[in-house]
Formats: structure tokens, C-alpha cells, sequence
């Protein structure tokens, strides 16, 4: 086999840019000619996971399945890129356990609520912030950012232009090439 599998983890809030990022990677890693599988927490929750709420322990089994699927993934050599919420560490640190030293790569969308919130694509804050949504992360339900992770990743400060989606991704792929996967 001429690819090494891993898994790409991404966890950050809601409107922080995983998705994004999960996408820019991908595009990234097929250019490289690397095969990539992105695991969109919100796209599982409509099929595999579409039985679990956001509760905690739901949350801890809907990152369970995609840290077992996503093993399975970089088993057969693929970079798979799980990108969703995962709000805390023990669940996070157990997916990580579950592969090789170093093939666990944890990225954390270093992003402060306010602007999570200001962006709000979906208009969910606003509607946990009414209320309507009981239990949203970063406004009635926890966050707890990695200690120790791989990889953070921030704006800029106001003076400095923002990285762009591929921007990002590049950082990571430069990551991935130093440690030998690509
Ligand atoms: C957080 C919620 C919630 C609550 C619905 N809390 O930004 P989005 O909209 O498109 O993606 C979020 C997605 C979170 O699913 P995850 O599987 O990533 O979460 S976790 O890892 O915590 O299991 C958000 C939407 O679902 N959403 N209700 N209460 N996000």
C-alpha cells in the first residue's frame, strides 16, 4: 500500500469553519493525489447516527461511531477527516486511544464564540439564544478546547488579514508531510 491512513480530528464550535476545513483538506490531499474521506458530524447525524440528540451521552456515541468508522478509514489507508463538534476531551481522547501513536491528528478550530456567533450561517445561536434550541454548545451546553492537541488554528488578530480556508488547509497538509504521511 502506498498510503499511510490516519485521522484527521477536527473539533471546534458550531460556525468555527470545520466544515470548511474538512473540505478545503480534502480538495488539498486528492490534488497531492492522496485518497481523503471527510465524516461530517452534521451529515452522520442523517444517516448513521440519525437515532442520538445532542444530549451528553448521545454525543459521546455519535463520536464513539465516527471514531470507530474513521478507524476503520485510515485502516485501509485513507486520510479520513472527522470534523464535528465533540465537545469533550475524555470522548475526543478516547477516539484518539483507539489508534497508533501519532496517527490520531487533533486539529482545534481556535475560534471565540462572539465570532462563531456573529457568523451564525445556520441562525442557530439565535435561536439558542431565544431559547428555541435547548442545550446548544458554547451557549447552555459545554465546550472543553484541547490541552495538548496537534494542531490550533486561529484568526489572525485585527491588524493581520485571516487565513483562508486554504490557508488553513495548508497548514495542516504541511503538518502531514512532516510526519510522513503524504
Ligand atoms: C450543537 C447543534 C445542536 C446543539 C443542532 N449543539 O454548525 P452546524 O449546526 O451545522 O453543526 C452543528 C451540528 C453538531 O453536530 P455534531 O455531530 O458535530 O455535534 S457533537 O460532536 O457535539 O455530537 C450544529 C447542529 O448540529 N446542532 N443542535 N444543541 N450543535
Amino acid at each position: 500500500l502506498q498510503q499511510k491512513g490516519c485521522i484527521i480530528w477536527i473539533t471546534g464550535l458550531s460556525g468555527s469553519g470545520k466544515s470548511t476545513l474538512a473540505c478545503s483538506l480534502s480538495r488539498g490531499l486528492h490534488s497531492r493525489g492522496k485518497l481523503a474521506y471527510i465524516l461530517d458530524g452534521d451529515n452522520c447525524r442523517h444517516g448513521l447516527n440519525r437515532n442520538l440528540s445532542f444530549k451528553a451521552e448521545d454525543r459521546a456515541e455519535n463520536i464513539r461511531r465516527i471514531g470507530e468508522v474513521a478507524k476503520l478509514f485510515a485502516d485501509a489507508g485513507v486520510i479520513c477527516i472527522a470534523s464535528l463538534i465533540s465537545p469533550y476531551r475524555k470522548d475526543r481522547d478516547a477516539c484518539r486511544s483507539l489508534l497508533p501513536e501519532g496517527d490520531f491528528v487533533e486539529v482545534f478550530m481556535d475560534v471565540p464564540l462572539e465570532v462563531c456567533e456573529a457568523r451564525d450561517p445556520k441562525g442557530l445561536y439565535k435561536l439558542a439564544r431565544a431559547g428555541k434550541i435547548k442545550g446548544f454548545t458554547g451557549i447552555d451546553d459545554p465546550y472543553e478546547p484541547p490541552l495538548n492537541c496537534e494542531i490550533v488554528l486561529r484568526q489572525k488578530g485585527k491588524n493581520s488579514t485571516s487565513p483562508t480556508p486554504c490557508d488553513l488547509a495548508e497548514t495542516v497538509i504541511s503538518y502531514l508531510d512532516e510526519k510522513g504521511y503524504l
